[in-house]
Formats: structure tokens, C-alpha cells, sequence
């Protein structure tokens, strides 16, 4: 029998005794997040039996088709977080402008920002797809919240995390204190302390880039994967390539093995497609505490302070030395151009 079971709300009851600045109401916030992630879990697994897959005849803010279950994700952690008091607003890679509590309940000292199911492109054909969340104080002087309490850098997120809907469920988290992983144990219910203190390796095995893109790459991403792939014995890293397709999933396994994801910026989208606030941020935060980089090639992910909701940003994210083998590249190449953004 497993010893010390651990779930989700007794750790995060933990850790508000051990840091007593911690209140009773980002454990509740937390402990929400992870169970709308089990019914978001419920709903993606058994998804092929349901009539949920497909595309729900919608297009989002950035242009892009909606998935029936983008949908039943966004309206699940809405509808999970909305009353709980403890939010004062959110914001959705799904939806276009601030998400405000409704006058019938209470707000609170908090703001959500998300991604509700990262991966469209994996949704329907059974490939690992996740949710990303991050979470900021308020700090806007109107009462019920706006969308300057979502537009903050990352580097003032109190907590972030993403869960992987994979070959087990997992939820990884971070509050600033190191990151902790849960996996979700289905005949339970319950998300149970897996993974206690996960630190990225130094140096990883995987590069992880759409190499389908490479004529619009700038040279320097190419110079970069040339390195990476290049055997030792010519002078390179002699890395694997890794793409599922999905951030979460690509991140995560990095996380665990080690290595390097980018979304470069290329000659067509010159801030690449991923967004600052709902999946560059947090999984920044995830991995700094880590022990890993994140950078868009000239600044830390964590220190940009975003515009808009939507904002995109170049990724490079992964183990330490890995990051920064791909910023010397960047470096050399900015000393002749400066199109690296
Ligand atoms: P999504 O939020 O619409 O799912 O788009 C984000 C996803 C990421 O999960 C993934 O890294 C990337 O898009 C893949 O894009 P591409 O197909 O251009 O390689
Ligand atoms: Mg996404």
C-alpha cells in the first residue's frame, strides 16, 4: 500500500502553515483549479464516445478555429471559478477581452489568466494536450477588477502551473517555492503528490521546434538547430528531436528529461504564435523555479510587461545551458541584424 498520501489540498494546506503569508483563499483557488481539471480530464478521455470532438463553428481572437472541447474547458474554469469570491476577474486565450465576475457574487483579491486547452491541433486525434494557468494579485483600484489586473509581468505571478492531459493526468504548480507535480489517481479521483521538488537537468537530450518551418526561419534559429543536432564529434550537441505539437506536453517532458523548446519569431510572425500571458508566463515561472531559462531572445519571458490580453511572444525555454547556447547564437547574429524578435 502507498505510504503518506499526499493530496492536493492537504499539500497545499501544508504549505500555508509553512509560509504564513499564505491565506486560506489561494489554497481554495488552487484546490478549484485542480478540480475543474479533473472534469476537464473526465471529458477529454472519454471525448471519442461523446459527441465533443470537432470543431465548434466558431473563430477565436487570434483567427483560429475553436474545438468543441476549447470550449467546454474555457466554460468549465470559468464556471468553477467565478463564485468563489475569491477572483476578482479573468482572462482566456478563448476569449477576447477581461472576464468579469458576475454582479450576483462576490469578487476577491486575485485575477486568472489561461489557457484552457492547449494543443487544438492534438484535441481531436488522442495526443497530449493540457490547460496553463497563472495567477496574479490585484492591482487595480476598481473595486470588481480589470483587465490590468490580468496584464501584469510574470514576474508577479503569485502561482502558475499547467495540467497534462497525457497518458496519466498530471498537474504540475509552482507558488515560488519550488515546483511540485501531482498525478491524478483515476480510480480515486484525486490529484496525489508525485513529484517533490522537480529540478530540470543543466542540459537536456531533445530539441523542440517545428522544423517544417524552417524556410522562415532567421539564421540564426537555424544556425542554433544545426549546432543542436550536429554529433559531438563535429563539434555539435548531437540532440534528438522531440514535437508533439502541444506546449504542455513538449514543456513537460523537457522538464523531466532535459532540453530545449522554441517557438521562434520567423520571417512571416516575427513574435511567433504563442501568447505572453496564457503560455509563455507560466510555464516561464514553472521553469525558473526549476532551474531553467525562459526568454523571447532578448529578455527574460518573466520580466516583459504585456500590452494586451493576446500578446504573442518568441519561446525559448528549457534547461539552463541549453537556453543559453541558443542565446549566443542570438547574440551573434543580433551584432549584424536585429530581426531576432
Ligand atoms: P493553441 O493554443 O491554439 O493550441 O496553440 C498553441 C500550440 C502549442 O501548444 C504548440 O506548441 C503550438 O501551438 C504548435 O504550433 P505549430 O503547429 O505551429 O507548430
Ligand atoms: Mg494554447
Amino acid at each position: 500500500m502507498q505510504k503518506n498520501i499526499m493530496t492536493l489540498e492537504r499539500h497545499f494546506l501544508e504549505q500555508q502553515r509553512k509560509f504564513p503569508l499564505a491565506r486560506g483563499e489561494f489554497t481554495k483557488l488552487l484546490t478549484e483549479i485542480g478540480f475543474a481539471a479533473k472534469v476537464i480530464s473526465r471529458e477529454v478521455n472519454r471525448a471519442g464516445l461523446g459527441n465533443i470532438l470537432g470543431d465548434a463553428g466558431v473563430v477565436n481572437i487570434q483567427g483560429e478555429e475553436v474545438k468543441k472541447l476549447d470550449l467546454m474547458a474555457q466554460k468549465m474554469l470559468v464556471s468553477t471559478m467565478d463564485h468563489l469570491g475569491i477572483l476578482c476577474g479573468m482572462a482566456s486565450e478563448e476569449e477576447d477581452t477581461f472576464i468579469e465576475i458576475p454582479d450576483s457574487f462576490p469578487t476577491g483579491s486575485y485575477a486568472l489568466n489561461m489557457d484552457p486547452l492547449d494543443g487544438s491541433s492534438n484535441i481531436d486525434v488522442n495526443v497530449s494536450i493540457g490547460t496553463i494557468f497563472s495567477i496574479h494579485r490585484k492591482i487595480s483600484d476598481c473595486p470588481r477588477g480589470d483587465a490590468a489586473d490580468c496584464l501584469q509581468a510574470g514576474s508577479k505571478q503569485v502561482a502558475a502551473g499547467y495540467v497534462l492531459y497525457g497518458s496519466s493526468t498530471m498537474l504540475i504548480y509552482t507558488s515560488g517555492h519550488g515546483v511540485y507535480g501531482f498525478t491524478l489517481d483515476p480510480c480515486l479521483g484525486e490529484f496525489l503528490l508525485s513529484h517533490e521538488a522537480i529540478r530540470i537537468p543543466g542540459r537536456g537530450r531533445y530539441y523542440s521546434i517545428n522544423e517544417g518551418y524552417a524556410d522562415r526561419w532567421f539564421p540564426w534559429t537555424r544556425n542554433y538547430i544545426n549546432h543542436a543536432k550536429k554529433p559531438p564529434e563535429a563539434g555539435g550537441r548531437g540532440m534528438s528531436l522531440r514535437y508533439v505539437g502541444s506546449l504542455v506536453a513538449d514543456f513537460h517532458r523537457n522538464l523531466f528529461t532535459g532540453g530545449i523548446f522554441i517557438y521562434p519569431g520567423d520571417t512571416r510572425a516575427d513574435k511567433g504564435k504563442l501568447r505572453l500571458l496564457f503560455e509563455a508566463a507560466p510555464l516561464a515561472f514553472v521553469a525558473e523555479q526549476a532551474g531553467g531559462r525562459a526568454t523571447d531572445g532578448r529578455v527574460n519571458i518573466m520580466d516583459i510587461q504585456p500590452e494586451n490580453l493576446h500578446q504573442r511572444t518568441p519561446l525559448i525555454i528549457g534547461s539552463a545551458d541549453d537556453v543559453d547556447d541558443a542565446l549566443r547564437f542570438i547574440r551573434e547574429e543580433t551584432n549584424e541584424t536585429s530581426h531576432v524578435r
